[in-house]
């Protein structure tokens, strides 16, 4: 029995349905995935009730000796898997390294170009619904809507006509290869720096199967719990003369007490992709992404820009009648689960979307390869071109309910 049980039965029975519902439904949200159960075990500890403002060895409380051990070993752990000069692996969350990035490297209301939200981009990236588009005065450039995939000439024209301080890269919503160098050169031809969030591609990057942001950065920031597979958090990379800018930017700036729990999480995440195996993970994940994406494509659906590089694939609905929503609410209800997301240059709201991204990290995870993609692309399909038909829900519901207790979910089961 578990102590919550005991504890807190009511808590716990809503826990228990969770645990019921992960293991009963596939996860093809591509900013999530599953945990080791070593990476829970650091988490869940003990290790949440130390308060440790600062950095290892400079303190402002006492009893920090092994917190700094920690911290120090994440930090070492990370800088060998990016190559990078220097770590911070305090922010909690990616939309805190962001905010601290900012801090670190901007005034208020300085001239900052980021990538449309609409287009792929992140709400951090200068959304006006963010703090990001409210401080600073965002210039956005998108995908061409010829071949959806960055439109290079645009941000450099855009560089050139409003001289940014900052250059942002990174999306949340992008499937093609990012060209990190292209970026550093318009940046060097109006004098701005360069910051990379990272977070949905850093464990592709890690092992070598997308291209580094990091020499062509002076900033990069990363969550940690997607592709990278460990706990929900964030850290930031940069050249050594922005360490201390970087680091006064996350504390005090940013936030207080680093989560020492979390910290202990990810230095055990970046343990784990340092090792070999984490390689063919990544392989597996973009073996998936493509198998899925071109059974998906062979049986008439369009994908935005045509295919996927990454883990990541996003789907244009319009031809189909079905609006993101109503794909996203029919695959739910058979255990399928994604998010909607608007496509570029879409018709619908915001809110209802004329897309849905699906992405391979957590199913991968979970054991699936290209014969499970094969059958998910199937029932994927069925379910968009049946609506509602509630015999074929329930017959496809069943189906995913089979494969799912096949494949035990690692960090529950
Ligand atoms: N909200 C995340 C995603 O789903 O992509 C990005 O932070």
């Amino acid at each position: 029995m578990s102590y919550l049980q005991k504890t807190d039965p009511e808590l716990n029975r809503i826990i228990e349905l969770e645990k019921k519902r992960q293991r009963e439904t596939i996860n093809l949200i591509a900013s999530e995935n599953y945990t080791s159960k070593a990476v829970l075990e650091a988490l869940g500890s003990f290790l949440t009730d130390k308060y440790a403002e600062g950095y290892p060895h400079h303190r402002h409380y006492g009893g920090c000796e092994n917190v700094d051990e920690i911290e120090t070993l994440a930090l070492e752990r990370l800088k060998k898997l990016y190559k990078a000069d220097h770590a911070n692996v305090q922010p909690h969350a990616g939309a805190q390294a962001n905010m601290a990035a900012y801090f670190a490297l901007l005034d208020y209301g300085d001239t900052v170009m980021g990538m449309k939200l609409a287009h792929g981009g992140h709400m951090t990236h200068g959304d006006q619904i963010t703090f990001s588009g409210r401080s600073y005065h965002f210039i956005h450039y998108g995908v061409s809507k010829e071949t959806e995939r960055i439109d290079y000439d645009e941000v450099e024209r855009l560089a050139l006509e409003h001289k940014p301080k900052l250059i942002v890269a990174g999306a949340s919503a992008y499937p093609r290869i990012i060209d990190f160098e292209r970026f550093r050169s318009i940046a060097d031809k109006v004098g701005a720096k360069l910051m990379v969030d990272m977070a949905h591609i850093a464990g592709l990057i890690a092992v070598g199967l997308h291209p580094t942001p990091v020499p062509y950065s002076d900033v990069v920031t990363s969550t940690t719990h997607k592709t990278l597979r460990g706990p929900r958090s964030a850290f930031i990379l940069c050249r050594k003369e922005l360490a201390h800018e970087i680091d006064h930017g996350v504390f005090p700036e940013m936030q207080g007490g680093p989560l020492v729990h979390a910290i202990a999480a990810k230095a055990e995440c970046f343990y784990e992709a340092l090792q070999p195996s984490f390689y063919d993970y990544q392989k597996a994940v973009l073996d998936n992404a493509l198998i899925l994406a071109m059974e998906l494509q062979r049986d008439g659906l369009r994908l935005v820009s045509g295919g996927t590089d990454n883990h990541l694939i996003l789907v244009d609905l319009t031809r189909t009648g079905v609006t993101g929503m109503d794909a996203q609410e029919a695959l739910e209800r058979v255990g399928i689960v994604v998010n909607r997301n608007s496509i570029p240059f879409d018709t619908q709201s915001t809110w209802t979307t004329g897309g849905i991204r699906l992405g391979t990290p957590a199913a991968t995870t979970r054991g699936l390869r290209q014969t499970e993609m094969k059958q998910i692309a199937g029932w994927i399909l069925k379910v968009i071109n049946h609506v509602g038909d509630k015999i074929v829900e329930t017959q496809v519901r069943e189906e995913v309910r089979h494969l799912c207790g096949r494949f035990p979910v690692p960090s529950i089961d």
